[in-house]
């Protein structure tokens, strides 16, 4: 008797499915919370079938209910099972006002023929993780109907019928265009209120005195915190995927925005233990905080854990004193502390997105010309617990002087801290971000397609991806809606593809999962 099923991680139990409970620390009441409210999202994109959901006025609530109701659910955000149902009661209310439509019933996301199932979770993950995007954009005032409209169709398609395979492949692939348009939205989202990203070299140490670390990718949540604790002798550092954050003109005018604490999430357990400081939560990736930590822990948005203070509020009116008088009270360290990378390095550059790297265009073609840069990796995505991430620290080790490292998102950590030296004045390890700046990665190769006269498949780019959670679908039906091929994923494959499913992305994308360091350089390089 199963208590519960997930499998929409890369660490779900045994390579399979979580039934027993979540290796993520999600209790089965918790899953199965978020199962019916999954349901209910269903019944309000029923609800709004025909209803002309693209006028605002129309349908603001059960915008903003979507994008909290699928950002909810995915990995290492809300484990809080009161708030899941109170959102679940709201996303009824509203269908209610809507109009008659049934709620999915949480049994039959994941039952039936495998094949549909596989479909059917790829297309729910992939609008999780784009539901994450659309809400960062949203908060700072950006909004695309046509994104919008894609939860709707996206729901109903989940809730509906089994169709044949080749109108599910079309269904995916739109959703990896409408998270493209998606991450251009958060793009320019970010880049209107917080300038071009620079690029700029991070410190990891922790001055002495009271602070704040910051964890997540929501920058208009950091922005209101800064704001906050100015003058208050509060120092404030990044944390995870909040480290791009000090490449923006807006964000690092600060003084007391000061550099970055500690490595990828599943790190916070150890890193976090002991630490006189206060943190804060403003979206993934959050693992269940030890009783020695948990009450300098503080989560915000769609975040949730029991026990722990929730800052309430959604945009503009956020008051973070809780999170600014636990830092005081705290008070920090009495010395500076001289944190490291996992490399033992202790500076970190970021801040190339695709201002940066179009900005030395010129400098970057002229260096594949003259043969300085022979090919670029883009290694990145998601960092996780599994002892095989080390393949990625590894590749970067081991590609050659004459390759370039692009690289982005939590996966990084395994090797921002080395120091690669550069190409003709090039850093040869460049991050462009967080993993929505996949943006950045995809206007650079298409930038660089276009100076050679060559369709992005042709230039010598490799992709290596790392996943772990629903952010990485989105990414991922996106590279493939575009008919980027030969990407290597790992570290391991995705339980909810089907073999059949799997084949048919071999086939037509010749996706294919890493193997050694070793191997699969000699294999792209030739
Ligand atoms: Fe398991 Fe991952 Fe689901 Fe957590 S999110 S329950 S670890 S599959
Ligand atoms: Fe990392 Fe959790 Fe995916 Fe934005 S934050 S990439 S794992």
């Amino acid at each position: 008797m199963n208590n519960m099923f997930c499998f929409q991680c890369e660490q779900t139990a045994g390579g399979k499915g979580c039934v027993k409970a979540g290796v993520c620390g999600k209790t089965p009441d918790v899953a199965n919370a978020q199962d019916e409210l999954t349901g209910a999202l269903v019944g309000l994109a029923r609800a709004m079938e025909g209803r002309g959901h693209v006028r605002k006025e129309a349908s603001q609530k059960a915008d903003e209910l979507l994008m909290q109701g699928l950002f909810a659910t995915i990995t290492n955000v809300n484990f809080d099972e009161a708030r899941i149902r109170e959102l679940t009661a709201l996303v009824r209310e509203e269908k209610e006002k809507l109009g008659e439509a049934e709620d999915l019933a949480p049994e039959e996301l994941w039952s039936g023929d495998p094949d549909q199932v596989s479909f059917r979770s790829t297309l729910l993950l992939g609008i999780r993780g784009m539901a994450a995007y659309a809400w960062h954009a949203y908060v700072l005032g950006k909004e695309d109907p046509e994104v919008t409209a894609f939860f709707y169709k996206g729901l109903r398609a989940i809730g509906g019928s089994a169709r044949p395979v080749p109108e599910w492949l079309d269904l995916l692939m739109e959703c990896g265009e409408i998270n493209l348009k998606c991450m251009a939205l958060l793009d320019a989202a970010n880049t209107s209120a917080f300038g071009q990203p620079v690029p700029v070299k991070v410190s990891t140490i922790i001055e002495k005195g009271p602070f704040i670390i910051v964890s997540g990718h929501d920058l208009h949540d950091l922005q209101q915190l800064l704001i906050q604790t100015e003058g208050k002798g509060v120092n404030v550092y990044t944390h995870g995927e909040m480290l791009p954050a000090h490449a923006y003109p807006e964000l690092k005018k600060y003084p007391h925005l000061k550099g970055n604490f500690g490595t990828a999430w599943q790190n916070q357990q150890k890193e976090l233990d002991g630490v006189p400081g206060a943190v804060l939560f403003t979206t993934n990736c959050l693992m269940p905080p030890k009783p020695s930590y948990a009450g300098r822990v503080f989560t915000t948005a769609v975040v949730g854990y029991p026990g722990l203070v929730h800052i309430p509020g959604k945009n503009g009116g956020k008051d973070f004193s809780p999170v600014i008088n636990k830092a005081l009270e705290l008070g920090g360290w009495a010395e500076e502390r001289r944190l490291t990378g996992i490399n033992g390095g202790t500076v970190l550059t970021t801040g190339f997105g695709h201002h940066a790297v179009l900005g030395v265009a010129d400098q970057v073609v002229a260096a594949v010309k003259s043969g300085a840069i022979k090919h670029f990796f883009l290694v990145g995505g998601c960092d996780g617990a599994r002892t095989g991430r080390n393949y990625y620290t590894e590749f970067v080790q081991k590609a050659p002087a004459d390759t370039v490292i692009l690289t982005l998102a939590c996966g990084k950590y395994r090797f921002n801290d080395l120091d690669l030296g550069e190409i003709n004045g090039l850093p040869r390890l460049m991050d462009m971000g967080q993993c929505n700046d996949a943006y950045s990665a995809i206007r650079v190769a298409t930038a660089l397609a276009d100076a050679f006269g060559c369709a992005v498949n042709d230039l010598p780019l490799t992709l290596v991806l790392s996943w772990y959670e629903q952010k990485a679908v989105a990414i991922l039906l996106t590279l493939l809606s575009l008919g980027i091929k030969n990407i290597f994923l790992g570290p391991t494959l995705p339980a909810f593809i089907s073999q059949n499913l799997w084949d048919l992305l071999v086939e037509k994308f010749a996706l294919r999962q890493i193997t050694r360091p070793e191997e699969d350089l000699k294999m792209i390089l030739g």
